[in-house]
């Protein structure tokens, strides 16, 4: 093994670059290898945190891992798979963190990543059609493209409880958790927000500390994981498959190894019904329910205690099935089934106050803790973007042209940001879709846009505010004939107060957004103005 790079710290003040991309995480180091080795433009990558791996930098809570199997969640690109295998069928950070270190050594990424770099402002000018992007430490870049491989989860979600701040114990955000752990031994923890992290979460310091509370407002109907160990040859083995398994991950609605089934939920009996594969069962409310019967019973069976039975999978459904992201836990019932941990319904009790020393719950009820986890989640999908200081043409920044819905065009690039493009973001494929499927599909079609700008002496191209009306009316079209509306969900930006209620994905499935892109790129980019 050849050891890997050091992190470039230093940079020219100001940068010329052909490209600048935001983030370091699969989106970012995807761009990065496409533009510069295959391509051969100058890049430069800026990423606010210490090290490659977007969401797997951040994220290092106890019991941080994906719920999508390997190697459906992993790079399609030969050089990277391989000669790479993995310890877990559903890795965890330390070796989805390793994976990035094999994709370094591999790609020779980091030298040109500009690490603890937060980008603060940008704006087109259009004399030079170059992007000027300014950074926290005060240093500025000029680049012809500007590329945010920011994720879904860039801004992170803190409610305001009276007294958060006055807490003396110690208290983290999920994605904010210290790099060094916490010892959780002997503590009294509680985890607040129970999403997929606040699941693997609360799983995982069940083992460890002295009790666990969870404080649910919504149960996550969460399924069994199926974790096992995967062995080195039968990996090795199976690499023969794996262009088939790559071309295929594309052709499926999620980008992932299977798709809905072609029956629907009562074309079985009820005793051979297996979830989330029905295809009715986003779109009808009584096939849902069938989904949530069978969830129910299997779930209710492993919970001994009625009370907290009653909590974590009420007799009356809470939203539809599938709705709200499903977490994939390993013994989360178990654990919290155990007479030390406790599950508080904060939708009946809501958080009143936060002390120095604990949790006062409406019912007038303290708890006291040594240790708070926020798994409150994000300001999901358009928090990032929208906290950049991204200015348009006309000197307007984005926050505002997002202020009340979000407008953009493919789910790529906003009118008034030429030359800008985005991935695993808004009004894409994200958060119906696998991570890496979606930012290849997306970051394929940037590759390709990029290529074709050059090839025809293109200085920029800038999509029509019809093309982004267009795109948000499909996206919400699409979504309403599904069941997703029904829910308060981040997918709909209904978690964060005040936020508009609106779909924030694309809800077509990967091939026909794919078909959609590919037709404007094959038509001289139809939708956009090209300059
Ligand atoms: O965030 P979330 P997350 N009072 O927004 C609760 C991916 N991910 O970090 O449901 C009380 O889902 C909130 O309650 P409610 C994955 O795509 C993947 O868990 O809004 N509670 C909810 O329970 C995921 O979907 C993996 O009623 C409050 C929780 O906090 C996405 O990231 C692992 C509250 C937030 O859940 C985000 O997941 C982790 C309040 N004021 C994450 N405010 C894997 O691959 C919020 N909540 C396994």
């Amino acid at each position: 093994d050849t050891p890997s790079q050091p992190p470039t710290d230093s940079y020219a003040d100001p940068l010329e670059t052909d490209v600048l991309i935001v983030g370091a995480g699969f989106g970012g180091v995807y761009l990065l290898h496409r533009l510069r080795d295959e391509l051969g433009f100058r890049c430069k990558i800026f990423e606010a945190g210490k090290e490659l791996g977007g969401i797997w930098h951040w994220n290092c809570y106890p019991g941080a891992r994906v719920d999508t199997q390997v190697p459906i969640y992993e790079y399609s690109m030969e050089k990277v798979w391989k000669d790479w295998t993995w310890r877990e069928k559903y890795p965890g950070f330390q070796e989805l963190r390793e994976y990035f270190d094999h994709v370094d050594k591999t790609l020779d990424i980091k030298k040109d990543v500009a690490f603890d770099t937060r980008v603060v402002e940008a704006h087109f000018d259009k004399p030079s059609a170059k992007w000027v992007i300014k950074t926290e430490d005060g240093r500025t870049a000029y680049a012809r493209y500007f590329l945010l491989a920011t994720g879904f989860a860039a801004k992170r979600h803190f409610p305001d409880w009276p007294g958060l701040d006055s807490f003396k114990g110690e208290m983290h955000h999920s994605s904010f958790w210290p790099e060094e752990g916490v010892d959780l031994k002997g503590k009294r923890v509680a985890v607040i927000g129970t999403g997929s992290t606040g699941v693997q979460l609360a799983q995982e310091s069940a083992k460890m500390a002295k009790s666990v509370t969870v404080f649910q407002r919504t149960p996550n109907l969460a399924l069994p994981m199926r974790q096992r160990k995967l062995d080195h040859k039968e990996q090795m083995d199976a690499k023969g498959e794996y262009p088939q398994i790559f071309k295929d991950r594309m052709k499926t609605f999620a980008g992932f190894s299977y798709d809905f089934a072609e029956k629907n939920t009562f074309d079985d009996s009820p005793r051979s019904f297996w979830l989330a594969t029905y295809k009715d069962m986003l779109f009808d409310m009584d096939a849902n329910q069938e989904a949530y019967n069978f969830w129910l019973k299997k779930t209710r069976a492993r919970i001994s205690d009625p009370v907290k039975r009653d909590i974590l999978a009420p007799l009356e459904k809470p939203h539809a099935f599938g709705v709200k992201r499903p977490s994939l836990e390993q013994d989360y019932y178990e654990m919290m089934d155990r007479p030390e941990n406790e599950v508080v319904d904060v939708k009946a009790t809501p958080i009143k106050e936060v002390k120095e020393n604990g949790i006062l719950t409406e019912d007038g009820k303290f708890r006291e803790f040594d240790i708070i986890a926020l798994a409150t989640g994000f300001d999901s999908v358009t928090g990032g973007m929208k906290n950049m200081g991204l200015k348009d043409v006309d000197g307007v920044d984005l926050s505002k042209k997002w202020e009340t819905g979000t407008w953009s065009y493919l789910g790529m690039s906003c009118s008034g940001y030429p030359n800008m493009f985005f991935l695993y973001g808004a009004q894409g494929p994200t958060a119906f879709s696998n991570g890496p499927s979606c930012v290849e599909v997306q970051g394929e079609w940037i590759v390709d846009a990029m290529k074709k700008l050059r090839d025809e002496g293109i200085k920029y191209i800038d999509p029509l505010r019809e093309s982004e009306e267009y795109w948000r009316k499909n996206v919400t079209e699409i979504s309403d004939k599904t069941l997703f509306p029904t829910a308060n969900s981040w997918y709909m930006g209904a978690n964060i107060p005040g936020k508009p209620r609106e779909q924030l994905n694309y809800a077509g499935g990967i091939p026909l957004y794919e078909k959609e892109c590919r037709e404007s790129l094959n038509n001289s980019f139809k939708g956009f103005v090209t300059a």
